[in-house]
Order: C-alpha cells, then sequence, then structure tokens
C-alpha cells in the first residue's frame, strides 16, 4: 500500500519552534515516511532578523536549520554545538558589534555566508534554500517573507531599539509599550508560503512567542488572510502551561499587548476561524485542563495533552496528537 504524507505546514519561531518542528519531523518518521521534506513546510519568523557587524544574522532561521541538522546548542537554545568566540573578542577588541551579542566562530560562517548570497543578487528564500542543501533538514524551511522588517521595540517614553537588543541586553526587563514591524504591512509573503498553506493538510502554530515571533508571521498580511481561509484545520500549541511561559520572556511581550499569561488568553487571542481569527483547535497542558471550557467557549475545539517538550519523544507525541486532531 503507498502511504500518502499528510502536507503539514508549520508556523514557527526559534528555540520552541525548533523543538516543535523536531518533533513534527519524528511523528512523520514514525508513520513510516521517509522523505519528511516533501510533506514538511516551516514557515519561519524573520522578525528576530538583525544587521550587525555587517552580517545578516536570521536567529530564528538559524536555530530552526541547526536544530534539523543537529548541530543546534541545546543546552543554550541558539547558535552552534561546540562553538568559539575567538573572533566574537577580536570584534570586541575592535569595539565593533555589541558586548552583550555574541556572535560564534561557526555561526559567524553561517552569517558570512548568507549576507555574502544576499550580496550577490539572492533572495532571502534564495538563500535558505541553499543552506537548507548542507544538511539532510527532513523539511522546507521558507522565511514569512523576503522583506526586511525586524521587530522595533517601543519603550513608553517613545524610544526604540531593536528587539534584539531589548531581548538579550536587557532581558526584557524595559517595559515595552509595543512591538512594531516597519513595512510589514506592505510586505509580501515569501514565494511558495500561500501556496503551502493553501494546499496543506493541517496547519499547525508551534508553541512559540505568539507575540514576537508568530506575531510577525500573522502580521504579514497574506499570510494571515491564508492561514484564516485555508481549507486545512489549523491547530495551535499554548506556549503557556500552568499560567507560566515555558521559556523566554513571553509574558513580557503578552502583557505589553493586553493578553494575560494564560493558555486561554493566547487562544483567545489567535481567535477562532469561526469569527475572523487562525484557529480551529488548541492543544492545552494537562496542568490547564480547567480553562478547556473557556477556550471552547470562544468557538476552539480544546484537547488536553502533556505539552513538555523534554525530548524528542514528548515532541513527537505532542506532535502526533495535533495531527491527530487535524484528523489526518
Ligand atoms: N541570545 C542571547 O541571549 N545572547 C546572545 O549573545 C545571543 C546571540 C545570538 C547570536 C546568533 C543567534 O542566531 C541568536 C543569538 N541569541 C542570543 C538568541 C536570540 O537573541 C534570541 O533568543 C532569539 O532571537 C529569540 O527567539
Amino acid at each position: 500500500m503507498v502511504r500518502v504524507s499528510p502536507r503539514v505546514v508549520v508556523l514557527a519561531g526559534g528555540v520552541g519552534g525548533s523543538k516543535f518542528v523536531l518533533g513534527v519531523r519524528e511523528a512523520l518518521r514514525r508513520r513510516g515516511m521517509d522523505d519528511t521534506a516533501a510533506a514538511l513546510t516551516v514557515v519561519v519568523n524573520t522578525g528576530d532578523d538583525i544587521w550587525l557587524s555587517g552580517v545578516r544574522l536570521q536567529p530564528d532561521v538559524d536555530s530552526i536549520t541547526y536544530a534539523l541538522a543537529g548541530v543546534n546548542d541545546t543546552a543554550r537554545g541558539w547558535g552552534r554545538d561546540g562553538d568559539s568566540e575567538r573572533v566574537n573578542h577580536e570584534l570586541q577588541e575592535w569595539g565593533a558589534g555589541w558586548p552583550w551579542f555574541t556572535l560564534g566562530d561557526l555561526d559567524l560562517g553561517t552569517h558570512l555566508a548568507r549576507t555574502g548570497w544576499l550580496r550577490d543578487g539572492l533572495s532571502p528564500t534564495q538563500v535558505l534554500e541553499r543552506m537548507s542543501q548542507r544538511w539532510p533538514l527532513g523539511a522546507r524551511l521558507l522565511p514569512m517573507t523576503d522583506a526586511e522588517v525586524d521587530t522595533v521595540v517601543v519603550l513608553e517614553d517613545g524610544s526604540r531599539l531593536h528587539f534584539q537588543e531589548w531581548w538579550t541586553r536587557h532581558r526584557a526587563a524595559l517595559a515595552p509599550a509595543r512591538f512594531e514591524n516597519p513595512g510589514i504591512e506592505v510586505a509580501a509573503p515569501a514565494p511558495g508560503v500561500v501556496e503551502a498553506i493553501a494546499s496543506a493538510d493541517v496547519v499547525l502554530i508551534a508553541p512559540s512567542n505568539p507575540v514576537v515571533s508568530i506575531g510577525p508571521v500573522l502580521a504579514v498580511p497574506v499570510i494571515r488572510d491564508v492561514v484564516a481561509t485555508t481549507a486545512a484545520p489549523v491547530v495551535g500549541i499554548s506556549p503557556i502551561i500552568g499560567g507560566k511561559v515555558v521559556r523566554g520572556m513571553a509574558d513580557v511581550c503578552l502583557t505589553a499587548i493586553g493578553v494575560e499569561t494564560s493558555a486561554a488568553a493566547v487562544a483567545a487571542h489567535y481567535g477562532s476561524r469561526e469569527t475572523g481569527g487562525v484557529l480551529d483547535a488548541w492543544l492545552l497542558a494537562e496542568e490547564d485542563d480547567a480553562l478547556a471550557p473557556e477556550v471552547a467557549g470562544g468557538g476552539i475545539r480544546s484537547l488536553v495533552t502533556p505539552l513538555w517538550m523534554t525530548d524528542a519523544a514528548a515532541s513527537a507525541a505532542i506532535a502526533e496528537t495535533a495531527l491527530v486532531a487535524a484528523g489526518v
């Protein structure tokens, strides 16, 4: 019997996104699919991107690439495993770059290669396609857009700083008034994104930061529309467990946009597709069992399941639950 692969699209940010994407790839493999790259497309947030020391960084794209390749630093959650910092020290001696931001030597190789290809005239999508050839990733990665729409954090006093400075230097300690992605309102989805979502059998929203990771993806106007209207079921996975963020500082981001740090509030923020939102179903952690009626009351089917992505098997089990919830 020929096994038909479901076409799966995941909308994802970096650290949580990469753990989840590994789980989806593993779930597809467990279903007996050898060529997961033909089945799995990941639309990656590029709001975290930044020009620094003359090179283009794409933190979320790289986190997912490195994780799928098995060369990521799992302890830090970003960068390459076993990286060194010789060039970074030298940059700091020159007073170049940011003293609080580490550019690993191997990681810099990625940024140099990418920047060179961008300078040669390749689009970010073409660069990522080229970069995806190096390792057998088992997934097709697409940036959400080829436009540069780096996230800016606007503070209460009106001052503005790049998301990476706010996140890594200030550890999100400066209260944000809002997040902006200048130019995103006219940004086109990267080639292939709309087609992938429109022809998918299931769209999954990874347990990534809803504001600064999934937020920018859905802020690309056409992406939000196609997620809202695709024939495929859309299933989200809560990044909040027991009223707390699993990792990162998503609670600060949620507070800034007036959303409570609760799995039900994040589901309501995404909204039901019945009422103009993007979700059909929402995976809730067992710790948030009591919130299931509230989620269902908002027109979103809720499923309670363990959501800690402690290892690949746990992530694969979550992904499998999401696929089954979507009927694929
Ligand atoms: N995060 C840090 O906390 N400190 C760093 O020095 C740092 C460097 C860095 C370099 C390349 C890269 O791709 C990511 C890097 N990150 C660093 C992670 C990144 O700032 C954020 O965690 C993500 O953008 C949020 O998803």
